[in-house]
């Protein structure tokens, strides 16, 4: 039987309630279980003034590059899976926690359907996704610009390490 071939894929990683590091982890861990997913790289953990919503407890944010044979529609899935799964199993257990999983890159696609854009819509925006991902990917081209360049340019206000990258 012949096999897809591997694609990166970069996603961003948030959450700010309950113990973000911890859901980050067991979601990347689930990610990682699966047989077409791997974890190849994660930045640092950077705690963030909220964006949007500014009403609310700071963020914890990072990114990691996974190598997946899935296709895109499938790796979405499997996000939203993961990310349930770890909502459900936290709210019994220890009460609310939330975790995000947005797919920023994959591979060098777009994509635009119902339910799923690539590259993220709003990623320029943001340097809780921006800083996080130069650190891993800063030579991936957004729209004529480097990560690296747009985490240069973007508003680092508050940002900061929180863990190195050896978190995971
Ligand atoms: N969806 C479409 N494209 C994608 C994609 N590329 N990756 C759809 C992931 N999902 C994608 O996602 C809802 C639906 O988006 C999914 O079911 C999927 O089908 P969502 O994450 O619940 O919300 P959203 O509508 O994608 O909004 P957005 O803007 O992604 O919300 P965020 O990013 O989750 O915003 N401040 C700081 N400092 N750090 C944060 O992490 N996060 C938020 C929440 C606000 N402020 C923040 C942070
Ligand atoms: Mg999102």
């Amino acid at each position: 039987m012949s096999s897809r071939a591997e694609e990166l894929v970069l996603i961003g990683l948030g959450g700010n309630i309950g113990d973000p590091l911890a859901s980050m982890r067991a979601a990347l861990q689930a990610l990682n279980k699966h047989t077409h997913c791997r974890v190849a790289k994660v930045s640092s953990v950077w705690r963030t003034p909220p964006w949007g919503v500014t009403d609310q407890p700071d963020f914890l944010n990072a990114c990691a590059a996974v190598k997946t044979s899935l296709e895109p529609r499938a790796f979405l899935d499997l996000c939203l899976s993961v990310e349930q799964d770890l909502k459900r199993v936290r709210d019994v257990r220890w009460g609310p926690r939330s975790i995000d999983i947005d797919i920023l890159f994959f591979g060098e696609r777009e994509i635009n359907e119902p339910g799923l854009i690539v590259p993220h819509p709003r990623l320029a925006d943001r340097a809780f996704v921006l800083v996080p991902l130069a650190e891993i990917a800063p030579d991936t081209k957004h729209k004529d610009k480097s990560v690296a360049d747009l985490a240069r340019l973007s508003d680092k206000t508050g940002m900061t390490v929180q863990q190195g990258p050896d978190w995971f």
